[in-house]
């Protein structure tokens, strides 16, 4: 295998509305990631995503963009932009934007000309479909709930948004379209950027029958006609081509509800396609029967099973994973598959260790290195995001009660993710003089990187010797990685190896005490070794019988 540089690094995700305001907006801006460069250095991270920050009506946080080529003015300027990427290279660390090409927002200049049927050029960059009034083309629906399509009364037809009606879904199967994207990507290259996380990039290629979903493969909601759709390699082999092609750029692609066969094929490199590829199985283990909107434990067994499944078969087809728990979809690790009470602490880390020692590239997103935790909303007008809101509407209609639904965002909504940074017990955590965006999570006053960065222990730390370990063994990168203990309800436990070297993590996900031992026929693991990491002070003798304390996490060598 032919080492790639972005596979020993590990990328740190900032959602730069809530990361650092540095005029009082109270919304964070590139200024404020300037400031914080060094702090990002100390963690130890190689490469920074940027969520979008394009000009953009913030109907959907910046995933609706209206001008690829300038910056959102919240956020600064293109000379902000510029000083960014030049005062991150100087401490060796990448940047990479988030692109947004499935969909632009109905505000951007492509759609106000494709509005008219007339228009030569424009008149195509969109998905336009006959339909009666009440009577769209078809029965798909939105991500954020309700129809996939409006009607346009200028253009008297319906436009497709597989997400917020404001977001319309671009046209791929027009040549011009894509020759006006490989183009604005170059432009972002040229100026030093590193690479993309490309949105919902397997959305792109529809299926031209534009057919009912007749819900005979479950959601029914009409993903399977453009989830991975038929031309998507082929349009992403035209993109590497055009824009990757001779640079040293790292992508990931954002892939959602994909199969683990296509994302061997986006990222296998003999196909020229992406780097690396975001999969979602894993973080659906707690929607019983694929439904979000409900609050149900998670399956413990299926998310070690869909882990190790992907593992090793990204591994035999000669892909590659980013390995990831958070990002600003997702509601917080901690308090999703942890603890964020008593055993904070200890659960962040094991977290931690449990995910970043797999093969792939790990991401990290804002807070998660101090274990940030969901802010635990109580009324409605504490939240922003569009998805939570729509939904809020429609369980509403449904007939669902008002504390029902609160209880359910509390532990669901992505604005879980959003809170402001916690960056010290200050007031608004140290995130802005003014009146914040969305409301800083209460526990800042003990939770926050302050604080973290003055305790030897902290989970910050424990984050920072993760990513070292990533550049210092070599089998994190290239070991194979066998599960052991598949059935065991409680110990998430793996095994890297390669011809030199021996791995084995071992994470009890539980409160309750539990005990690993090694299973028999695991007679090739020879590892004659030490505890090279873990959340507890260890003191046992031999693998054969371990006591593990709650949430106790170790990696043996
Ligand atoms: O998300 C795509 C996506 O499908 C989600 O994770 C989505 O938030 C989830 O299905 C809702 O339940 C990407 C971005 O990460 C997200 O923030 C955007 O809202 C979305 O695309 C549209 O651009």
């Amino acid at each position: 295998m032919k080492e790639n540089w972005w596979q020993k690094s590990t990328v740190y995700q900032i959602y730069p509305k809530s990361f650092q305001d540095t005029t009082g907006s109270g919304t964070g801006d590139i200024q404020g990631i300037i400031q914080k460069l060094n702090y990002i250095k100390k963690l130890g991270v190689d490469i920074i995503w940027l969520t979008p920050i394009y000009a953009s009506p913030q109907q959907d946080n910046g995933y609706d963009i209206s001008d690829y080529f300038s910056i959102h003015p919240e956020y600064g300027t293109m000379e902000d932009f510029d000083q960014l990427i030049k005062e991150a290279h100087a401490l060796g660390i990448k940047i990479i934007m988030d692109i947004v090409v499935n969909h632009t927002s109905t505000e951007h200049e492509w759609f106000k000309l494709s509005r008219n049927r007339e228009d030569k050029h424009y008149r195509n960059y969109y998905i336009w479909k006959d339909g009666e009034k009440e009577h769209p083309p078809n029965n798909w629906q939105s991500k954020f709930g309700g129809s996939a399509w409006q009607y346009d009364e200028a253009r008297g037809q319906y436009y497709l948004h597989l997400f917020d009606v404001t977001q319309a879904d671009l046209n791929w199967e027009n040549e011009s379209l894509r020759q006006d994207v490989y183009k604005m990507m170059n432009f972002w290259l040229d100026k030093g950027v590193d690479g993309f996380r490309l949105d919902v990039i397997n959305l792109i290629s529809k299926d031209q029958r534009f057919l009912n979903d007749d819900g005979s493969i479950l959601p029914g909601d009409g993903r399977k006609f453009y989830t991975d759709g038929p031309r998507i390699h082929e349009y992403l082999h035209e993109m590497n081509q055009q824009v990757f092609q001779g640079r040293r750029t790292v992508t990931v692609g954002e892939m959602s509800s994909t199969t683990l066969a296509d994302c061997i094929q986006y990222t296998n490199p003999e196909n020229e396609e992406l780097d690396m590829a975001f999969q979602f199985h894993h973080l659906k283990v707690d929607y019983p029967n694929g439904e979000k909107w409900v609050n149900a434990p998670f399956d413990f067994i299926q998310l070690k099973k869909i882990l190790s499944d992907w593992q090793t078969g990204m591994q035999a087809g000669g892909g590659w994973n980013a390995l990831f728990w958070c990002n600003h979809d997702q509601p917080r690790i901690v308090s999703r598959f942890g603890d964020d009470g008593t055993y904070h602490r200890a659960s962040a880390k094991m977290l931690a260790t449990t995910i970043h020692l797999m093969q792939g590239t790990p991401y990290i997103y804002q807070g998660e290195e101090f274990g940030m935790t969901n802010p635990k909303f109580t009324s409605m007008d504490q939240y922003r995001d569009v998805e939570s809101i729509n939904m809020y509407h429609m369980k509403k209609e449904e007939g669902m009660k008002e504390e029902e639904i609160l209880d359910i965002l509390k532990n669901k909504s992505r604005d879980n993710a959003r809170t402001p940074m916690q960056w010290n017990k200050e007031e608004n955590a140290g995130f802005t003089t003014g009146t914040p965006w969305i409301e800083v999570a209460k526990n800042y006053r003990h939770i926050n990187a302050e604080q973290a960065l003055e305790d030897q222990d902290s989970i910050f730390y424990h984050y920072q010797r993760l990513i070292q370990l990533r550049k210092d063994y070599q089998v994190i990168t290239d070991g194979t990685y066998r599960h052991i203990l598949p059935d065991d309800i409680a110990i998430f436990a793996y095994i890297r190896e390669n011809e030199e070297e021996q791995m084995l993590v071992v994470n009890n996900f539980y409160e309750d005490e539990a005990i690993f031992q090694l299973p028999e026929d695991e007679t090739g693991f020879t590892a004659n070794g030490e505890v090279i990491l873990s959340n507890y002070t260890t003191d046992f003798e031999d693998l054969q019988k371990v006591k593990l304390r709650p949430f106790e996490s170790f990696v043996y060598y």
